[in-house]
């Protein structure tokens, strides 16, 4: 069986340490370990990485060995040309996800590019979210 691959950008290994206002108080382990729950007998791939280098080789990883991608690119988001073209090759279902609602935010958070190519689009259900969104990528995958 083939994992999901997810895969968080920039700064995110710093999640339930600041500004809890915006990003909750949950932890990045706390968040793959609510993933790999929910995914149950299904292998799950998560990563998180600053550099974006290392994040298009995860998505060159995952278009090799991936079912599907749940991928939050964090500030990537707003300014990868090189990630929309990574995520372009993938043939399987990308689901985008944000913890806060970019669209509440200031206007440079408000400019997706890899809305462009995603499958499905989640933002402003906290850390809450990837767990929901792991649901709706099996669901798709069993389909
Ligand atoms: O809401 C999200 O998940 C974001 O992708 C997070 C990005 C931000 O650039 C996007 O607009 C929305 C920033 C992540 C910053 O990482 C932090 C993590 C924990 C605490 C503080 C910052």
């Amino acid at each position: 069986m083939k994992p999901i691959y997810i895969l968080n950008g920039p700064n995110l290994n710093r999640l339930g340490k600041r500004e809890p206002e915006i990003y909750g108080t949950t932890t990045l382990a706390e968040v793959e370990a609510m993933c790999r729950d929910v995914a149950g007998a299904h292998p799950v791939a998560f990563h998180q990485t600053n550099s974006e280098e290392r994040l298009i080789e995860l998505v060159h990883e995952a278009i090799d060995e991936g079912a599907g991608i749940i991928i939050n690119p964090a500030a990537f988001t707003f300014t990868s040309l090189a990630l929309l073209d990574a995520l372009k090759m993938f043939p399987g279902p990308i689901i985008e996800l944000h913890i806060s609602n970019i669209h509440r935010r200031e206007p440079i958070y408000h400019r997706s590019y890899v809305s462009m190519v995603a499958t499905s689009v989640m933002a402003g259900f906290g850390a809450a979210g990837y767990p929901i969104a792991v649901r709706a990528m099996l669901a798709r995958l069993a389909a």
